[in-house]
Protein backbone atom coordinates (compact mmCIF):
# COMPACT_ATOMS: atom_id res chain seq x y z
CA UNK A 1 0.00 0.00 0.00
CA UNK A 2 1.78 3.13 -1.21
CA UNK A 3 2.91 5.50 1.82
CA UNK A 4 0.58 8.70 2.25
CA UNK A 5 3.96 10.91 1.03
CA UNK A 6 4.44 8.96 -1.80
CA UNK A 7 0.89 10.17 -2.91
CA UNK A 8 1.62 13.51 -1.91
CA UNK A 9 4.67 13.37 -3.98
CA UNK A 10 2.73 11.75 -6.98
CA UNK A 11 -0.12 14.24 -7.00
CA UNK A 12 2.65 17.32 -6.59
CA UNK A 13 4.59 15.75 -9.70
CA UNK A 14 1.16 15.96 -11.85
CA UNK A 15 0.75 19.41 -11.00
CA UNK A 16 4.09 20.54 -11.51
CA UNK A 17 3.59 18.63 -14.75
CA UNK A 18 0.44 20.31 -15.49
CA UNK A 19 1.34 23.94 -14.51
CA UNK A 20 4.61 23.35 -17.04
CA UNK A 21 3.24 22.10 -19.74
CA UNK A 22 3.07 24.91 -21.90
CA UNK A 23 6.64 25.66 -21.19
CA UNK A 24 8.12 22.33 -22.13
CA UNK A 25 9.82 22.48 -25.59
CA UNK A 26 7.76 21.17 -28.40
CA UNK A 27 4.56 20.21 -25.73
CA UNK A 28 2.50 22.30 -28.83
CA UNK A 29 3.99 22.47 -31.51
CA UNK A 30 4.09 20.57 -34.85
CA UNK A 31 7.45 20.64 -36.78
CA UNK A 32 9.84 23.12 -37.10
CA UNK A 33 7.09 25.83 -37.24
CA UNK A 34 6.19 28.26 -34.92
CA UNK A 35 3.50 30.69 -34.62
CA UNK A 36 3.47 32.77 -31.46
CA UNK A 37 1.69 35.91 -30.78
CA UNK A 38 -1.48 36.07 -33.27
CA UNK A 39 -3.71 38.50 -33.01
CA UNK A 40 -6.46 39.46 -35.27
CA UNK A 41 -8.20 43.47 -35.13
CA UNK A 42 -11.72 43.99 -34.26
CA UNK A 43 -13.63 44.23 -37.07
CA UNK A 44 -17.79 44.44 -38.50
CA UNK A 45 -18.25 42.69 -40.59
CA UNK A 46 -18.63 44.33 -44.03
CA UNK A 47 -14.59 45.06 -43.56
CA UNK A 48 -11.45 42.68 -44.01
CA UNK A 49 -10.17 41.60 -40.78
CA UNK A 50 -6.30 41.61 -40.46
CA UNK A 51 -3.83 38.87 -38.72
CA UNK A 52 -0.69 40.07 -37.65
CA UNK A 53 1.58 37.24 -35.69
CA UNK A 54 5.43 35.80 -35.36
CA UNK A 55 6.59 32.97 -37.20
CA UNK A 56 9.32 30.97 -35.91
CA UNK A 57 11.75 28.49 -38.20
CA UNK A 58 13.01 26.25 -35.69
CA UNK A 59 14.67 23.79 -38.43
CA UNK A 60 17.41 24.63 -40.49
CA UNK A 61 15.76 24.69 -43.89
CA UNK A 62 13.43 27.70 -45.17
CA UNK A 63 10.12 27.46 -45.41
CA UNK A 64 7.56 29.67 -46.93
CA UNK A 65 4.16 30.20 -45.97
CA UNK A 66 2.23 30.29 -48.97
CA UNK A 67 -1.56 30.39 -47.84
CA UNK A 68 -4.35 30.13 -45.34
CA UNK A 69 -7.71 29.26 -44.86
CA UNK A 70 -10.89 29.61 -41.94
CA UNK A 71 -13.82 28.55 -41.53
CA UNK A 72 -14.56 32.11 -40.54
CA UNK A 73 -14.20 33.67 -43.54
CA UNK A 74 -14.26 33.52 -46.94
CA UNK A 75 -10.85 34.18 -47.98
CA UNK A 76 -7.41 34.38 -46.35
CA UNK A 77 -4.25 36.55 -48.16
CA UNK A 78 -1.00 37.17 -47.20
CA UNK A 79 -0.41 40.90 -48.04
CA UNK A 80 2.35 43.38 -47.57
CA UNK A 81 2.71 46.96 -47.04
CA UNK A 82 5.29 48.81 -49.96
CA UNK A 83 5.94 52.93 -50.73
CA UNK A 84 4.29 53.15 -54.08
CA UNK A 85 5.58 57.22 -55.14
CA UNK A 86 5.49 58.35 -51.46
CA UNK A 87 2.32 56.31 -50.73
CA UNK A 88 2.12 53.49 -48.69
CA UNK A 89 0.00 50.55 -49.83
CA UNK A 90 -0.91 46.77 -49.30
CA UNK A 91 0.00 44.32 -51.50
CA UNK A 92 -0.74 41.16 -51.84
CA UNK A 93 2.34 38.32 -52.06
CA UNK A 94 2.19 34.44 -53.22
CA UNK A 95 4.40 33.82 -50.14
CA UNK A 96 6.94 34.89 -47.35
CA UNK A 97 9.86 33.10 -47.12
CA UNK A 98 11.01 32.02 -43.27
CA UNK A 99 14.61 31.28 -43.31
CA UNK A 100 15.68 28.26 -40.89
CA UNK A 101 16.71 29.45 -37.67
CA UNK A 102 14.65 32.68 -37.61
CA UNK A 103 11.38 34.57 -37.12
CA UNK A 104 9.57 36.58 -39.58
CA UNK A 105 7.18 39.46 -38.10
CA UNK A 106 4.16 39.97 -39.05
CA UNK A 107 3.01 43.53 -37.55
CA UNK A 108 1.18 46.61 -38.63
CA UNK A 109 2.71 48.29 -41.55
CA UNK A 110 4.65 45.06 -42.56
CA UNK A 111 3.69 41.98 -43.34
CA UNK A 112 -0.26 40.78 -42.17
CA UNK A 113 -3.10 38.16 -42.94
CA UNK A 114 -5.78 39.52 -44.79
CA UNK A 115 -9.03 37.68 -43.99
CA UNK A 116 -11.81 38.89 -46.26
CA UNK A 117 -15.50 38.01 -46.28
CA UNK A 118 -16.11 37.71 -42.19
CA UNK A 119 -19.06 34.83 -41.42
CA UNK A 120 -19.52 37.19 -38.16
CA UNK A 121 -18.71 39.87 -36.45
CA UNK A 122 -15.54 39.43 -34.44
CA UNK A 123 -15.37 41.36 -30.70
CA UNK A 124 -12.25 41.51 -28.64
CA UNK A 125 -11.44 38.40 -26.52
CA UNK A 126 -12.52 36.06 -29.73
CA UNK A 127 -10.84 33.59 -31.18
CA UNK A 128 -9.97 33.40 -35.26
CA UNK A 129 -8.81 29.95 -35.95
CA UNK A 130 -6.88 29.53 -39.50
CA UNK A 131 -5.27 26.94 -41.03
CA UNK A 132 -1.63 28.25 -42.42
CA UNK A 133 -0.26 26.25 -45.33
CA UNK A 134 3.50 25.95 -45.30
CA UNK A 135 5.46 24.85 -48.14
CA UNK A 136 7.54 21.91 -46.23
CA UNK A 137 5.74 22.11 -42.81
CA UNK A 138 1.97 21.56 -44.51
CA UNK A 139 -0.88 22.85 -42.20
CA UNK A 140 -0.10 24.89 -39.28
CA UNK A 141 -2.86 25.69 -36.78
CA UNK A 142 -3.23 29.61 -35.74
CA UNK A 143 -5.64 30.82 -32.83
CA UNK A 144 -5.74 34.63 -33.78
CA UNK A 145 -6.69 36.51 -30.53
CA UNK A 146 -9.03 39.14 -31.58
CA UNK A 147 -8.05 42.54 -29.81
CA UNK A 148 -4.68 44.34 -29.83
CA UNK A 149 -2.76 42.77 -27.20
CU1 LIG B 1 -3.98 43.96 -46.40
Amino acid sequence: MPSFALLVAGALTLCLLIAFAPFIPDAHAEGSIKIEDAWARVTIPSRPAAGYMVIYNRGDQLDRVVSGTSALVERVEIHTHIMDEGVMRMRRVDKVDVPGGAEVKFAPGGFHLMMFGLKRALKKGDFLPVTLIFEKAGKVEVEFRVGRP
